[in-house]
C-alpha cells in the first residue's frame, strides 16, 4: 500500500509538473529548495514575475568559450570547459520592470543563474535548461550593484546587474 502511495504521488506530481509546463509554453523552469524565486523579504529588494509589463528586455546568452567539444583542447586540458553568460554587464533601471531572457545555447548543458544583493545576500536561483529560454520580469526596489553567478560554472561564469536611480525625465 506504501508503495502505491508512493508511486502515485510521484505520477501526480509529474502529471502536476507537465501541467505547469504546459502552462508556461514548456519553458518553466524546476523550482525546489534549490531553485527559487525571490522569498517575501528578497522581493522588498527584487520583485520577479512571469507576468507583466516589461518596459525594457535583456537578452542573456550562455556561450561556451572553451568545450571540449570544440576545443581548442589544449585550453580545455589547462582550464577545464569555460563558459561565459553575455553580456556580463546589466545597466537597469530601479522601479522599471524589464525582462531578462536567457538562451542557453548549449544542447547538453545546464547553467543556472544566481541573483546576489549588494550584501552578497543570495536572492534567488534559477535553473537554465538546455536549448530553452527562460523569462522572467525583474523589478528592482534598490539601486546597487547584483553579481550574478552560474554555480555550476565557477569561478568563471558571473555577471553584474548595476541598478541605477530612476531617470528625473521620468
Ligand atoms: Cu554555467
Amino acid at each position: 500500500m506504501r508503495n502505491w502511495e508512493g508511486i502515485w504521488r510521484r505520477v501526480l506530481s509529474a502529471a502536476l509538473t507537465i501541467l505547469i509546463g504546459v502552462a508556461s509554453a514548456g519553458a518553466a523552469p524546476p523550482m525546489d529548495k534549490n531553485f527559487y524565486l525571490p522569498d517575501a523579504a528578497a522581493s522588498k529588494i527584487v520583485s520577479v514575475t512571469k507576468e507583466g509589463n516589461p518596459e525594457a528586455e535583456v537578452i542573456v546568452l550562455t556561450e561556451a568559450v572553451a568545450i571540449k567539444e570544440t576545443g581548442p583542447k589544449e585550453t580545455v586540458a589547462k582550464f577545464g570547459e569555460v563558459y561565459a553568460f553575455s553580456p556580463t554587464f546589466i545597466a537597469i533601471r530601479r522601479e522599471v520592470p524589464t525582462m531578462l531572457t536567457f538562451w542557453n545555447l548549449q544542447p547538453d548543458d545546464e547553467h543556472d543563474f544566481m541573483l546576489a544583493a549588494p550584501d552578497s545576500t543570495v536572492l534567488m536561483h534559477l535553473k537554465l535548461m538546455p536549448l530553452t529560454k527562460t523569462s522572467y520580469i525583474f523589478t528592482f526596489h534598490r539601486d546597487g550593484i547584483f553579481n550574478f553567478y552560474c554555480a555550476v560554472h565557477q569561478p568563471e561564469m558571473n555577471g553584474q546587474i548595476l541598478v541605477l536611480p530612476p531617470t528625473s525625465a521620468k
